[in-house]
């Protein structure tokens, strides 16, 4: 049984960019309330976060690891985050697991793009927010309000401390809180007025009683109504922290027991339907944020409980498929430690064993309910490979491999392409799938054979013509004989075929229709030009002639197929091309770089418009040209830039880039 209530919990998620000190901050704090013994350090891989030993021999986070420890009565579970953008889908886990998002800022570095795709995406989520400054005592002249005033601009906020460093730079000598309550008179007065002003704002009555009547909240009301700001979005506070001199941490602790919004106050869960779901909720429904393959234990997922109580033996229903599963094995996480429990109450985070059908984002209920809950909000995958495996004997275990890969990592996901039939894995980046590739290759042994994805283009005709073929065989017995005299003409971007029987008199049978059709299906689904299908045509057969006895379905359908090509030939051949509407985010500085890039790659500036520091720029270009768009974004930015896109339309390819395709392609079936 836990000692602790739901109110009593908090969830927290440490995101934002590398290096920015999550991890260490992470450790002081579990060393700080006597989770642990002994404080470890990033360099030496010794922290209790990253366990990994890909984590270790780098030295930085690579998934989102969990921490629990308790302080003053308040039980936090502490979700730490990688801080590279390449696994963003392990934020959006440990986003799918908490109330609040602490952003983590090396005040070094300030607001870099990491700080941004995370700050947004618990946004999104719809998670309350605060912020944690690391290395102000590298920072000569730091000064506290300045630099809130700058952050606030930066993310479109107001961000005010409720904790300050004491001394400058290295003469730092720690970090005091901006205490709230109404009685004292020091030094932090200032942020504490602030403060103040701020948070009466949520609340009417609080505010004329402060504006008209001079009259402060008190301690506690004022604690309360900074929570409500907080959830309201309305105050992000910022805290300052030194996690190797431990300056700051029982000022963070101490915050996140008073302030921060627990369980009990939301935000909340949500079902599909966009519902709010209480911890008071009837039933009990658990969520997975995150699943694990652990080569000792096997399957582990990690759960929240988000109303009721989880219990060891209980049956649960997975909403998913219906099914019954049972908790076996419930344990809490330290790190890499488990520890077997008996339960888990309503807002707390626990671990299951041995569940193989469990997936990321399911739902675990009582039978008596029925709910989905809200899925994890993961960014769109970027990047995209070809694969196939070096050894053909293993396509089944690559199956298995992906399927494991997708169920651990949330923005890794695999397709068989329609069109050009490859096996294509999409990621956040390249190195995203790149390191997944890796770890199928060190489980399972498969490797594979990386290429860049062919975009599927596609045929048409771009003026109508006349086609005609006469098809006679005479070989002794019974012979083949059809005629078919037809045109093609441009039909509407996505009409694919329009098939019309224009013929009169009987010069075709109406039975052998079909077989023409046939044909020309056929050919348009092998293409004619470059090997692509083609699309948007108009075919009209006119005109033909028959045998009444040579003539069958399959001579009308070989025909038909053959007249086709002569028409599309004759008619002005063109090959299109996939557009995307694709999004790029940049600090202003490099505009100018990738505007020039994009024009290069044949795009179109559509628009444009900033927030803060980061120009977007909405530019329209040919897939072909951005297959290797999240690489050379990277290079042109320096891992600054991100970019998104989806398909906006097809377009014809010009002639130049039309011949050297042509000139490749090289039909299996060459006939005539
Ligand atoms: N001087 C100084 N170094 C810090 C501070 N916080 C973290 N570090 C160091 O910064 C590096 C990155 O820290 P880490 O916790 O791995 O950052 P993460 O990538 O955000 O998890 C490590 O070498 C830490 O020792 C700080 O406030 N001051
Ligand atoms: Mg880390």
């Amino acid at each position: 049984m836990s000692s602790y209530s739901t109110a009593d919990i908090r969830n927290i998620a440490f995101i934002g960019g590398p290096d920015t000190g999550k991890t260490s901050l992470a450790e002081a704090m579990l060393f700080a309330t006597g989770a642990i013994k002994r404080l470890g350090k990033v360099g030496d891989g010794t922290t209790t976060s990253d366990f990994d030993d890909e984590e270790q021999s780098k030295a930085h986070s690579i998934r989102c690891s969990l921490m629990r420890m308790d302080h003053k009565g308040t039980h936090i579970n502490l979700l730490d985050t990688p801080g590279y953008p390449d696994f963003i889908g392990e934020v959006a886990s440990a986003l799918g697991a908490v109330e609040v998002a602490a952003l983590v800022i090396n005040v070094h570095k300030g607001l870099t793009f990491p700080c941004h795709q995370t700050w947004d995406l618990a946004g999104k989520t719809g998670r309350a927010r605060c912020i944690v400054l690391t290395h102000i005592d590298q920072a000569e002249d730091f000064d506290i309000s300045a630099f809130c005033t700058d952050l606030g601009e930066g993310l479109g906020v107001r961000c005010l401390p409720v904790s300050v460093p004491i001394g400058v730079g290295e003469k730092m000598t720690g970090i005091k809180s901006v205490p709230l309550g109404a009685k004292f008179e020091d030094d932090v007065a200032d942020h504490r007025e602030a403060l103040i002003e701020a948070v009466v704002e949520v609340d009417d009555e609080a505010m004329t009683r402060f504006l008209e009547e001079d009259a402060p909240p008190e301690e506690a009301e004022a604690y309360e109504l900074l929570t409500r700001s907080i959830l309201a979005g309305e105050v992000i506070p910022v805290l300052c922290a030194d996690p190797l001199e431990g300056h700051g941490v029982t000022e963070l602790l101490d915050f996140f027991e008073r302030a921060l919004p627990s369980p009990a106050t939301g935000p909340f869960f949500k079902t599909i339907e966009g519902e709010d779901l209480h911890p008071d909720s009837d039933g009990t429904t658990l969520f997975v944020f995150k699943t694990v393959i652990d080569p000792f234990i096997g399957k582990l997922c990690i759960l929240r409980v988000v109303c009721g109580v989880a219990e060891h033996g209980h049956s649960l229903k997975l909403s998913r498929t219906g099914k019954a599963v049972k908790l076996g094995h419930l344990e809490t996480v330290q790190g890499k430690d488990h520890k077997e429990v008996h339960q888990a109450t309503a807002g707390d985070l626990i671990a299951v064993t041995k569940i193989d059908e469990l997936e990321t984002s399911d739902t675990l209920l009582d039978s008596d309910h029925d709910r989905h809950l809200a899925p994890l909000v993961v960014p769109k995958p970027m990047a995209s490979r070809a694969i196939e495996p070096l050894d053909h004997g293993d396509e089944l275990k690559l199956a298995t491999a992906l399927r494991r890969v997708v169920s651990e990592s949330p923005a890794f996901s695999y397709e068989r392409n329609e069109f050009t039939a490859e096996l294509v894995v999409h990621g956040t980046s390249i190195m995203h799938i790149q390191s997944e590739l890796h770890r199928i290759k060190e489980r399972s042994g498969v490797e594979v054979k990386v290429a860049i994805p062919r975009v599927a283009l596609k045929e048409t005709v771009t003026l109508s013509s006349k086609g005609h073929y006469r098809h006679k065989k005479q070989t002794g017995g019974r012979g083949q004989f059809a005629e078919v005299f037809l045109e093609v003409s441009p039909a509407e971007r996505g009409a694919g075929l329009v098939f019309e029987d224009g013929t009169v008199g009987g010069s075709v049978p109406k039975n052998f229709i079909p077989a023409i059709e046939k044909g020309v299906i056929e050919l348009m689904n092998t293409g004619i030009i470059a090997g692509y299908p083609v699309v948007d045509v108009t075919v009209r057969v006119k005109d033909g002639k028959f045998h009444d006895v040579d003539s069958d379905e399959a001579s009308f359908k070989l025909a038909g197929g053959r007249a086709f090509k002569d028409g599309f030939s004759n008619g002005k051949p063109v090959l299109l091309e996939p557009h995307l509407d694709m999004e790029v985010a940049v600090p202003s500085r490099f505009m100018g770089a990738i505007t020039a890039d994009v024009t290069s790659r044949r795009g179109q500036i559509v628009g444009m418009s900033s927030i803060g520091d980061m120009q977007i720029v909405r530019t329209k270009v040919p897939q072909r040209e951005v297959m290797t768009y999240p690489t050379v974004l990277h290079s042109l930015t320096q891992g600054e830039g991100s970019f998104s896109a989806e398909h906006a339309d097809y377009e014809v390819v010009p002639g130049n880039i039309q011949k050297e395709i042509m000139a490749e392609y090289q039909p299996e079936h060459a006939d005539d």
